[in-house]
């Protein structure tokens, strides 16, 4: 732990953080104030080139989740500190993380994390206070009135020791079920509080820390459908009821069975309308390349459409880190280099990448991009295809690297000529014939697959010459 906190007890004084805020806020507007001075002739007809900083010119924050075992990995820093003003702990600040008994609060992780991002001057998202998940047996095992005060215990515990410092609170979280009932979801809280345990929460986490912005938080509601009317609904109630809430989360977890809904700018708005902020709080896109891109830029268009929507958090940071790495769902990959997506955000931003930046594959007109699909798929295999596309300039020439995850051999390549690793599970793939492409344009190749239907392969960024 960085520094000793101090516990807030009614009426005493001022909170380690409540300090800290107060240091940083001095020292960011002194800083603030020179860098300007000094760089005034230089920076006018630059555009912001880090995600954070763009955002912020949009007046929204652009965040990540963080794991704390990561912090002592150099490139993992350089790219949070570099890209990133807003960060929330992926597992660190979860009910089993914090309580893992009864009374006992552990904090040290979570405030590995806290401590990262205030002395950088980044925004801090709480995640989260009340979920069915990640929570201790403990728990579960109460009675009703005794899961009443651990609840409320829980909540009034960690919002005090990080009191005036977080930026949002996800205060509840999935607490309704997926498919088309509108149904709470069964849990703990569910069963023995009923219905009424999210207001409860809420109540008490405003009393908590006020200062704080109290959300709702779920995924598979980020069109409209459902669930996302029920917590549409509950959300109306809260707002009309003057229970307290601040804003609804987006987890917006998005791959080809659950893509980004056409309507997802229409339902943003329509909780806007409420209210109350939105807020995309755990941001991932299965795929590779242009289309994967291309939805990212589509995510970050809708959410500056809608006025409320105060700022996206992207569920990682390069896509080994992912909760689901071989969907490489993120905009940094396993090097740390920027994706095409990555570009795509930051251009819907209104920033531009450095075109001097070798890092920057989807900076325009540096050569191509690489879009993967399962074309066909079957027990055992399937056909994938990959779709190359010149950027815009002509080439005359790309290479892309495809991984198979063993078991799984390739067994045919069409439209490109293969070369191996040693390996054998990674192949490069290079023009047969289709290697000229004027600029914009698109060629593809195709493969055949056996040893397994999933998972499907990862597609590496397209070089090309
Ligand atoms: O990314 C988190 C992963 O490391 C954990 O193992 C998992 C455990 O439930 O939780 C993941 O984060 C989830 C988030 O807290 C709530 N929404 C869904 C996220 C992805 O599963």
């Amino acid at each position: 732990m960085v520094r000793k906190r101090a516990r807030t007890k009614a009426g005493g004084g001022t909170p380690a953080h409540g300090r800290l805020r107060a240091a940083l806020g001095a020292t960011t507007t002194a800083l603030l104030t020179v860098t300007a001075l000094a760089a005034l002739p230089q920076t006018t007809a630059h555009a912001a080139d880090t995600l954070g900083a763009a955002a912020a010119e949009k007046g929204r924050y652009f965040g990540a989740a963080v794991a704390a075992n990561r912090l002592g990995e150099a490139p993992y820093v350089e790219t949070l500190d570099r890209e990133f003003n807003s960060v929330t702990a992926e597992n660190e600040m979860k009910w089993d993380a914090l309580e893992p008994r009864r009374g006992t609060f552990l904090f040290s992780r979570a405030d590995q994390i806290f401590d990262h991002a205030r002395s950088r001057g980044m925004d801090v998202r709480g995640h989260t206070l009340v979920w069915h998940s990640q929570l201790p047996s403990w728990v579960s095992g109460l009675g009703t009135t005794e899961l009443r005060s651990a609840m409320n215990n829980h909540i009034t515990q960690v919002m005090t020791h990080y009191k005036g410092e977080i930026h949002s609170w996800d205060v509840v979280n999935e607490a309704f079920q997926d498919g088309g009932s509108g149904a709470r979801r069964n849990s703990p809280f569910q069963s023995k509080l009923g219905n009424g345990f999210i207001e409860e929460a809420f109540r008490t986490a405003r009393a908590a820390d006020p200062a704080a912005k109290l959300c709702y938080n779920d995924y598979n509601t980020d069109g409209v459908n459902a669930k996302s009317n029920a917590v549409y609904d509950m959300v109306k109630d809260f707002t009309s009821r003057g229970v307290p809430i601040d804003c609804v989360g987006f987890q917006s977890h998005f791959n080809s069975n659950s893509p980004v809904p056409s309507d997802y700018r229409a339902n943003l708005q329509r909780f806007a309308d409420l209210g109350v902020d939105v807020q995309i709080t755990e941001l991932d896109i299965e795929g590779s390349g242009q289309a994967q891109a291309t939805d990212y830029g589509n995510v970050v268009r809708a959410c500056l459409a809608v006025t409320r929507c105060t700022g996206i958090t992207v569920w990682g940071i390069p896509d080994k880190y992912s909760w689901r790495p071989s969907g490489t769902p993120l905009l940094f990959d396993n090097d740390y280099a920027k994706k095409p997506a990555y570009d795509a955000v930051l251009g819907a931003l209104g920033g531009t990448t450095d075109p001097d930046d070798p890092d920057d594959p989807g900076t325009p007109g540096a050569g191509c991009t690489a879009t993967y699909t399962t074309a066909e798929q079957w027990g055992s295999g399937y056909n994938g295809r990959v779709t190359i596309t010149a950027g815009s300039s002509p080439i005359t020439g790309w290479s892309v690297d495809v991984t198979m995850t063993s078991p799984q051999k390739v067994l045919s390549v069409w439209n490109g000529s293969p070369t191996w690793d040693s390996g054998g599970n990674v192949m490069t793939v290079r023009p047969s014939w289709n290697g000229s492409l004027a600029a914009g344009a698109s060629t593809g190749f195709g493969f055949t697959v056996s040893g397994g239907a999933s998972p499907p392969p990862q597609v590496g960024a397209c070089t090309a010459s």
